[in-house]
């Protein structure tokens, strides 16, 4: 078994995590204040989103050196103080690398635009076509053309995000050594893992090609170059040390490639991050839609994902919310009316699969959508973008704000909930975006006295630990077609665990496999309290509950 099977990652959006000096941006020696709440949850490993001087014109994804933290969040000293403090309670540091572009304050980008060829070669830079128009009819994944003018030049940059988000041309191998020099910096500063952003984008071919019907994502997505570039940056960086993370982001993949990314054999990383199961609520493929998820959808995805990662001995990185997602119990459960249970339901889903599992903050202690009624509200470069294209296409303020509610990606980026004071006590200043409006029920301070959800997460942290089984299991879906169920069976040599999850309100019977029904059983964990397997088993609304099968 791996060192990091057995370990919990904790996302931590740093824009958003605590604010200690009043201006309403978060920063590390917020963090450094919060070092022993995160030590208390359990967790192994902090992932902190993009802290580079950036522009922030997409929340630091938009990098300008990737060798200084940004003075919003703090200095150099800052950061190594917070190494420190974490280090003292066995927690480390992932790192957020976005390689795939550059913000156009980039030195290289500024270098390329007044004129030196050699950084022009760092980024994709193409002629029109013939006729004038741009180099390939491709969109940007936040709207638009994905193509905009280089200077005066008449040529045109590639931007497969914003517009300030300049392509990087991995082609290059100066572009790559670069990066391993960035890896290798922040290795040395004590930097125990990495999350790649969108690493699966950064392969193009030398022609790019216009697309056509709906392959346009084939285009530059899973190219087979970007393996070899995964393994040069393993051999050349992380992958010289014992023990160091890696997950890539990897953006509309397949299961044959996450096989491909994340087996051990193969030198790349050690997992990947996809996304289809979140795509559940998705109409035609389309984000900016209103649509109920599809529960059935959702298990054949995690059961496909599930059953071929462990075929192909990759690793998934396991997670429901991210800095670009609604947060999942707004989106699957009913966090009005039953917020612990469809907290931990969630929870225990995927912290008993096999793979890593990730939590995002404020998940821990139940945090939802905050539903703001206005577009001006949102601060997301997406979603602004959004709420313009659906105006356009002839919604109503009402019918677009309803999308937006739901699907922007400041769902989970609005500010911890600390406690009932002013701003949840994230902040003394104006919050950079608004506080969710339930923080005096759903805040830190209510949930560590009072509530569940926290202990909870406390708990399927210990038993990943505690049952070498949840760590390394091999993993078997079972009652495939049941509308209301999610169940699986994770086995080693030592062990069997059975997990239902009840993805509903209301009271719901299965039937169980006589093959679990007939065995000896005890209960492991689960929200409703200790419970009898039964051949006829009726679960609760949400409810979660595992056994050991004897
Ligand atoms: O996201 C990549 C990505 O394609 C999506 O998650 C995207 O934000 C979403 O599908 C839009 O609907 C990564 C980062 O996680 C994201 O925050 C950045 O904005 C993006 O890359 C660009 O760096």
């Amino acid at each position: 078994m791996k060192d990091f099977q057995k370990k919990v990652i904790y996302q931590l959006y740093p824009k958003s995590f605590k604010d200690s000096d009043g201006n309403g941006i978060g920063d590390l020696q917020g963090i450094i204040s919060k070092v022993p709440y995160l030590a208390e949850l359990g967790i192994d490993m902090i992932w902190m989103n993009p802290i580079f001087v950036s522009p922030q014109m997409d929340n630091g994804y938009d990098i300008t050196d990737y060798y200084a933290i940004d003075p919003v969040f703090g200095t150099m000293a800052d950061f190594e103080e917070l190494i420190g403090k974490l280090k003292q309670h066995g927690i480390e540091i992932m790192f957020d690398m976005v390689f795939n572009h550059t913000s156009t304050t980039h030195e290289w980008f500024r270098k390329a635009l007044a004129g030196d060829k050699e950084y022009q070669d760092y980024y994709i830079i193409r002629d029109p076509k013939e006729d004038g128009s741009l180099p390939t009819n491709w969109s940007s994944k936040f709207g638009g053309e994905a193509w905009a003018p280089f200077g005066d030049t008449g040529k045109y940059y590639l931007h497969l995000f914003d517009v300030t988000q300049a392509d990087l041309n991995w082609r290059n191998p100066k572009v790559r050594e670069e990066l391993q020099k960035v890896v290798n910096f922040w290795l040395e500063k004590g930097i125990k893992g990495f999350r790649f952003d969108v690493l699966n984008l950064i392969g193009k071919d030398v022609a790019l090609v216009d697309s056509e019907g709906s392959n346009e994502k084939s285009l530059y997505t899973d190219r087979p170059i970007v393996h070899e570039y995964i393994r040069e940056l393993n051999q050349a960086s992380f992958g010289t040390l014992e023990d160091i993370i890696t997950v890539g982001e990897m953006s509309s993949t397949t299961v044959e490639n996450g096989i491909l990314y994340s087996n051990p054999d193969r030198n790349e990383l050690s997992m990947i991050f996809s996304f289809h199961h979140l795509k559940v609520d998705y109409k035609d493929g389309e984000k900016w839609t209103d649509q109920p998820f599809d529960f059935l959808e959702l298990k054949r995805i995690l059961n496909e994902w599930q059953a071929g990662m462990s075929d192909g001995n990759g690793w998934n990185a396991l997670f429901w919310n991210n800095h670009d997602q609604p947060r999942a119990n707004s989106r699957f459960g009913d966090p009005e009316r039953y917020p612990f249970e469809t907290a931990s339901m969630l929870a225990q889903t995927i912290h008993l699969l096999r793979g890593t599992p990730y939590i995002y903050q404020g998940e821990e202690i139940g945090m939802t959508n905050p539903d703001y009624d206005d577009i001006s509200s949102y601060r997301d470069i997406e979603s602004h973008n959004a709420y313009r294209e659906l105006k356009l296409a002839g919604l109503t303020h009402q019918e677009a704000m309803r999308i937006i509610k739901q699907k922007s990606r400041d769902n989970s980026r609005t500010p911890m909930q600390w406690d009932s004071s002013r701003h949840a006590g994230f902040t003394t200043g104006e919050p950079w975006l608004q506080v969710a409006a339930n923080y005096p029920e759903v805040n830190v301070e209510k949930e560590c006295a009072e509530g569940q959800i926290f202990r909870y997460y406390q708990e399927l942290i210990r038993i990943r630990k505690e049952h070498a089984v949840i760590a390394d299991g091999s993993y078997e879906g079972i009652l495939l077609d049941d509308s209301e169920v999610f169940a699986y069976i994770r086995e080693n040599e030592e062990e069997k665990v059975l997990v239902l999850n009840h993805f509903y309100a209301g009271e719901y019977t299965i039937s169980v496999p006589e093959e679990w029904a007939s065995k000896a059983s005890s209960f492991l964990v689960g929200n409703y309290g200790e419970r009898q397997l039964a051949s006829s088993f009726t679960l609760n609304p949400y409810e979660t509950i595992a056994f050991r099968i004897i």
